[in-house]
């Protein structure tokens, strides 16, 4: 046997990288849409351009004039504005991903779509009827919607007014979101995330907050554990079939060497980089290994009574994860080059994609090895891919060989795990199907996509989708039930 029959076969996406429409029916502003080339970088101040070309300055928080044509920042980008443009093409681009064969399909909601502030008292229908409407597009050609509720933002109001998650409120204003959603999609939606990679999240904007420091991030922390297990017993009342997931970028880290200093060092680097995320959340309870360093560290976690029982009852019924390059950790802290999510000390052993991530397919079969041993529940590899400058050739192809390279490598190594480990592996969608904006740069160039979408780093382009030669080489991957690579 290699992949079950029933295994999942998709894409990934997610709204604030994908979307755009972002002031169209009603949606409110999210963190998401202040930030400009990368997650990290917020822009303050933002020029509008008018139909006549002229363009005026205004404060990111301000409404655009009515008849404003768009943004634009300098050089800069702004992600979640179009981006590539889902609200207005879904039904072409899910007629593509039909195409293809999938049978599921991974996107967010924008929780500013369906409330514009976070904590409205009613939930903003055209919000809630257009991811609706997503879905019956979906279900029309039997694509399960696989659903992160929250990737990589918070409705604006909620970050300017209460600091985000550092707020124990909005535990309620998640809980009330989530209740939303389960009721009105009780039968569309199996498959939820809580959070999208919850062991990346920190400050602005990802996680809402203005500081960083370990105080604030944990006590933050520890509201989102807290909301992800609320939604999982919630979800589970309202519909007992849901199967409602923790999401995490899985960091997968080699000692550098045998000494044991950096092995030891490469045991605590897992821990703070991953594994305290999901032992919480896939266990219930805070990993004594982290309790020690808040007690080493001075960091002090105001809980409540009932706390310690609602985490415990909400654990999560799988683990999405994210893998896309594995890392080194040393004792001799020399050289680092950049990995976008973590510094890492370069591998010998590996070539790397032009960002400089390494490329490891053995990593995969060696993550969900580890994570299988670790926690003996369901595995969903819900992004992976390369991320590469693609050319379109005169007569409108694009031969992306090397995506097919890193994709067929990275199954094969789940097909591995599968058949010759034992893991229990149900699904995979690779990041980006579509083309869409890179969360860590900004970036149209770097693109992850079967299907390219005609769109450059200044957000100039006609929007037109086309089929790369990794859509074919997909199909039949699906077709073949991943016999094929
Ligand atoms: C993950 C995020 C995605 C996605 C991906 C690729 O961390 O969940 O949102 O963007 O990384 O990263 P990048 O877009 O920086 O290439």
């Amino acid at each position: 046997m290699s992949f079950p029959k029933d295994f999942l076969w998709g894409g990934a996406t997610a709204a604030n990288q994908y979307e755009g429409g972002y002031r169209e029916g009603g949606r409110g502003l999210a963190t998401s849409d202040v930030y400009t080339g990368g997650a990290l970088n917020v822009a303050r101040q933002i020029t509008y351009v008018l139909p006549d070309g002229t363009t005026g300055k205004m404060d990111q928080h301000d409404e655009m004039p009515a008849n404003a044509k768009g943004y634009i920042d300098e050089n800069l980008y702004y992600p979640s504005h179009v981006a590539t443009d889902f609200y207005h093409h879904y039904k072409e681009d899910i007629a593509l991903f039909a195409e293809m064969g999938f049978n599921c399909f991974r996107l967010s909601l924008s929780w500013s779509r369906i409330f514009p502030n976070g904590n409205d008292s009613e939930p903003n229908e055209a919000g809630l009827q257009f991811y609706e409407d997503v879905f019956d597009e979906l279900l029309k050609y039997n694509i399960q919607p696989v659903v992160s509720i929250n990737h990589f933002d918070v409705p604006m109001h909620l970050a300017d007014e209460y600091d985000a998650w550092s707020d124990r409120r909005m535990i309620d204003w998640y809980t009330n979101y989530t209740n939303v959603l389960f009721t009105r999609f009780k039968d569309k939606v199996k498959y939820w995330m809580t959070f999208n990679e919850i062991n990346l999240l920190n400050g602005y904007p990802l996680l809402g907050t203005h500081k960083t420091d370990d105080q604030t991030r944990y006590q933050a922390m520890h509201h989102m554990f807290l909301a992800s297990a609320q939604a999982v017993i919630n979800g589970k009342k309202i519909n007992p079939d849901f199967q409602i997931g923790m999401m995490c970028a899985y960091i997968l880290t080699y000692p550098e060497t045998c000494n044991p200093e950096d092995v030891q060092k490469n045991i605590d680097e897992e821990r703070n980089l991953k594994y305290f995320f999901s032992d919480v959340q896939v266990r219930g309870y805070y990993p004594s290994y982290k309790l020690k360093e808040f007690e080493r560290n001075g960091v002090v976690i105001k809980k409540e009574q009932g706390d310690d029982e609602i985490l415990r009852q909400g654990v999560v019924d799988y683990i999405g994860f994210s893998y896309y390059n594995s890392g080194v950790t040393s004792v001799n802290n020399r050289e680092l080059t950049d990995g976008n999510v973590s510094k890492v000390v370069p591998n010998k052993y590996l070539s790397q994609s032009e960002w400089g991530w390494p490329i490891d397919p053995k990593g995969m079969r060696i993550s969900l090895n580890l994570l299988w041993d670790r926690y003996q529940i369901p595995l969903f590899v819900v992004e992976n891919g390369l991320g590469a400058v693609d050319s379109v050739e005169a007569d409108g192809s694009i031969n992306d060989d090397y995506r097919i390279e890193y994709l067929a490598d990275h199954i094969q190594e789940m097909k591995n795990a599968i058949e010759l480990d034992g893991v229990d592996l149900f699904g995979y969608t690779p990041w980006g199907c579509i083309d869409l904006v890179s969360a860590g740069t900004g970036e149209m160039k770097k693109r992850y996509g079967f299907i390219y979408v005609d769109l450059d780093d200044k957000g100039q382009g006609s929007l037109k989708r086309s089929k790369k030669k990794s859509f074919y080489w997909y199909k039949k991957v699906i077709a073949t039930n991943g016999d094929d690579l």
